[in-house]
């Protein structure tokens, strides 16, 4: 967990203070002479001239561009280069063959958000023992088939803020529904897996009854009539958690234009600039999302770090991603960015993601 994140806007401007204070307050730095230290770089220790390649789950997802355009910024300070690349459907299928290309090219470091937990394990595999970095951000895969991972934010807070957040808009009482992204994505399954035990086990989620699961694939038009069906199916339904910034886009639209609109309340993870409309417009009140820039951005540090040899994955290990700072890699080679973002009419305006 990285403390020194405290928000998600201030930290760049923190970073901008910092590195001022830093130059102009000699008095207090011991260790070093006047005019600097070369040493003091944390970037120094990377290796430069990798080659990096992100491989998002699907492209065409504002989410990940995003992650891509942190991914690249690290990857141009590292003196590298940079390639995203990925299929237009979220599916391990579609996935298995740019792996396969990428482990050909002898790419260095491959940064994955995977759409199975399991079946891109041999393309990664071989692309491992051909020496390339596998870290998944995201979503993972089977902890043996990576080197790293690069967690948004814990499991746990992410399925107990979601269903905090609903419980909020509904008072506690009633039937929701998720809609979610693909049927076998390891991040989503993970955050409903949460929601599932919490409302089983939480006496203050005792009135909510989770009466359906549909899948949206992160397809905009699947998601769109998905939510359609889930209405039609369910009339006493008060709330939909979608624990993806495509479908909750997508529910958005479909329910700013009906009857539903305020009436059936609408949660999850979306971005900011995908949402503002339906927060202004009064069909969503709140959600919640992470800065997928510095995501990726930590995900490409990570797999510089791991290139480089700085880290190997053990736990306790320790490296520096830039202006992101300091982070430690947990248990089964987990590194995590930070907690999520709750948006609101408040807020929403002064986020641009
Ligand atoms: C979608 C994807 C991604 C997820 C976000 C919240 O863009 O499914 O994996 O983390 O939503």
């Amino acid at each position: 967990m990285n403390r020194r994140r405290l928000t998600l806007l201030t930290a760049p401007i923190l970073a901008l203070v910092l590195a001022s204070c830093s130059g102009t307050t000699q008095g207090e730095d011991q260790g070093g002479g006047p005019g600097g230290d070369a040493s003091a770089d944390p970037n120094a220790e990377f290796e430069t001239g990798l080659t990096y390649a992100m491989l998002p789950k699907s492209v065409n997802n504002p989410y990940f561009e995003a992650s891509s355009a942190g991914a690249e910024a690290a990857a141009n300070t590292l003196g590298g280069e940079f390639e995203y690349t990925g299929p237009s459907d979220a599916s391990a299928s579609s996935q298995v063959s740019y792996i396969d290309t990428l482990s050909q090219q002898a790419t260095d470091v491959l940064l994955l958000s995977a759409n199975d937990p399991n079946a891109l394990c041999s393309s990664l595999e071989q692309a491992r023992a051909g020496g390339t970095v596998v870290v998944t951000f995201d979503s993972d895969v089977d902890p043996g088939c990576r080197d790293l991972f690069v967690s948004q934010v814990d499991s746990d807070e992410v399925g107990l803020t979601l269903l905090e957040m609903a419980a909020e808009q509904i008072d506690a009482t009633g039937e929701i529904a998720i809609l979610s992204a693909t049927a076998n994505a390891t991040n989503q399954n993970a955050w409903i897996d949460v929601m599932e035990a919490e409302l089983a086990s939480n006496p203050s989620y005792a009135d909510m009854k989770l009466v359906d699961v549909v899948y949206g694939d992160d397809e905009d038009e699947k998601s769109f009539s998905e939510t359609q069906g889930l209405l039609q199916a369910h009339p006493d339904l008060k709330a939909i958690i979608s624990p993806t910034t495509v479908g909750i886009a997508a529910a958005a639209r479909y329910l700013s234009g009906t009857e539903f609109k305020g009436q059936v309340a609408l949660t999850g993870l979306g971005t900011p600039n995908q949402m503002r409309e339906f927060v202004q417009d009064g069909t969503v009140t709140e959600f919640a999302l992470w800065d997928p820039t510095a995501l990726g951005e930590l995900a490409a540090y990570t797999g510089a770090a791991a290139a480089s040899g700085i880290i190997t994955g053990a736990e306790g290990e320790v490296f520096t991603a830039g202006e992101l700072g300091e982070f430690t890699v947990g248990a089964d080679a987990v590194v995590t960015l930070g907690p999520p973002t709750r948006f609101n009419a408040e807020n929403i305006d002064d986020f641009d993601f």
